[in-house]
């Protein structure tokens, strides 16, 4: 079996024990690498003036880990603007968002080339090599450029958008070509896939056979979804771990007796939290019975504090919680608990486990690991409700949720009075739907998916002359 090599913006490495703050994704990939052996690529984390850096080696068991750190200008171009003002934006439909800058285009390139050379030394032909996310999309066609043979897949963790959207961008077109450099290109959900084969057939660079086939750019290539998931056991039994139960205790006491909803999110646009809150103010307008029997916990981690419209977002939520604060508390009730900041995934866990509804309202999102570890943390014998909103690619594969429209608010805050008179019978008929769903399509199937299926492409075939 051949090495593993993981490359990602960030290398995350995990010293203790899986409670770290280290995301499932972390602990998804690390198993892997531990089976297979292997190396974990990518940015350190820290900025440099060299202009050329050398990587640091750091070795755990069969695993090494390569970092390089970035220059300044580099690092702005390609993370600060590129990834972050132009394709995270554009890639969840924020048009009005999105910036196109040539020179962050440029950086964006320039830092994906040096990722390629710096650790193309390290290869070897017989390597499978998985690149994530939107930050590298083009270094498969560098490492290419550079000569290497080994297979090569790149995993989308966020939407990959409709056709009319995507060819906003300036760079589409390079951007897609870069794509079909790979042998495997997965992507969260089907819409994605069918997004990305649209655009093969409306730009006439390519087409798509049966099973995911396509031949784009003179290249023939795989594409599939592959939803990823969380390790649904790990995260239950964190629920219920000593450090979970004694942060829900706590606040299972300071509710005296209220019903809570949470939501926990990183502070980012796409995820609808001033919707979410225009929401929860509609709840208490519209069902004035709810008023002091409701308590509403949104938890929303500080996020790329650099980029200014997170900041202006940081505003947004503040004024709207300030508003619904003063218009409904009382002197013994307060009806909303905003905190801005990230918690352990244990604490977490454990105030998943104690809320009667989970409220995940992205307007748009690649798939949501927030819902679907609200339904791990859950106990039977009496679980929350999910309430998830059908832009996220979790609500795909989530029948058993209260799937919203996060755009209508008067109808996320009827789902939520709903889903807090929801009888115990129905809730627990949804919630072992969506528990079965959890745990088989968990982080292990996603990753084994992916890496059988990068293992089974045939590498570098080119178009048949027919097929041209
Ligand atoms: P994100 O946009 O970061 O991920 P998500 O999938 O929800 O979104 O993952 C966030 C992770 O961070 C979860 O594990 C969550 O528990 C944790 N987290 C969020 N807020 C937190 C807080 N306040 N404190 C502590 N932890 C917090 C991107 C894509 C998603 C896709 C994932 C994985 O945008 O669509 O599901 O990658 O592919």
């Amino acid at each position: 079996m051949g090495r593993l090599i993981v490359v990602s913006n960030r290398v995350t490495p995990l010293s203790g024990s899986k409670a770290t703050a280290a995301g499932g994704l972390a602990v998804g990939l690390l198993d892997t690498l531990r089976e297979t052996g292997g190396i974990w690529f990518g940015w350190s984390g820290d900025q440099t003036d060299n202009s050329v850096p050398l990587p640091k080696l750091f070795r755990s068991g069969k695993i090494t880990y390569i970092t390089i750190d970035l220059g300044r200008e580099d690092f702005e171009a390609y993370y600060g603007g590129f990834a972050n003002r132009t394709l995270w934006p554009l890639f969840h439909y924020r048009l009005d968002l999105a910036s196109f800058e040539r020179e962050w285009y440029l950086g964006y390139r320039r830092v994906n080339r040096l990722f390629a050379e710096q650790l193309f030394p390290y290869l070897r032909d017989d390597d499978l090599v998985w690149i994530h996310d939107f930050h590298l999309i083009p270094m498969g066609e560098e490492l290419r450029r550079l000569g290497l043979k080994a297979q090569m897949g790149f995993f989308l963790h966020i939407p990959f958008p409709t056709w009319e959207v995507y060819v906003t961008l300036p760079w589409h077109d390079r951007l897609v070509q870069a794509m079909c450099t790979y042998d495997l290109l997965g992507f969260q959900t089907s819409n994605d896939v069918r997004n990305f084969h649209d655009y093969l057939y409306r730009e006439n660079v390519g087409y798509a056979l049966a099973g995911g086939v396509i031949y784009g750019y003179g290249r023939r290539l795989r594409t599939r979804d592959y939803a990823i998931g969380i390790d649904a056991k790990d995260f239950a039994d964190m629920a219920v771990s000593v450090e979970a139960r004694r942060a829900s205790e706590r606040l299972a006491r300071s509710l005296l007796g209220r019903n809570l909803i949470i939501g926990v999110d990183r502070l980012d646009y796409t995820k609808g939290i001033t919707e979410r809150l225009a929401a929860y103010e509609t709840l208490l307008q519209n069902f004035p019975r709810q008023r002091g029997q409701v308590t509403y916990m949104q938890i929303s981690a500080p996020s790329r504090q650099d980029v200014p419209e997170y900041n202006d977002l940081k505003l947004q939520v503040e004024a709207a919680s300030g508003r619904i604060n003063g218009r409904f508390n009382e002197f013994d009730w307060m009806a909303l608990r905003y905190i801005n900041r990230g918690f352990t995934r244990r604490t977490l866990s454990g105030f998943f486990r104690l809320s009667r509804i989970g409220l995940v309202t992205p307007l748009r999102d690649g798939m949501n690991l927030v819902a679907k570890e609200y339904v791990a943390a859950q106990a039977e014998e009496d679980p929350g409700v999910l309430i998830l909103s059908r832009f996220a690619g979790a609500a795909l594969d989530a029948d058993g949720a209260v799937i919203v429209n996060p755009y209508d608010i008067e109808a996320v805050a009827e789902a939520m009075n709903m889903s807090i008179l929801m009888p115990l019978d129905e809730r627990q008929d949804r919630w072992r739907r969506l528990i079965a769903q959890v745990r088989e399509h968990d982080i292990g199937y996603w990753r084994r998916s992916f890496v059988e299926d990068l293992r089974q492409t045939v590498p570098q075939e080119e178009e048949p002359e027919a097929a041209s």
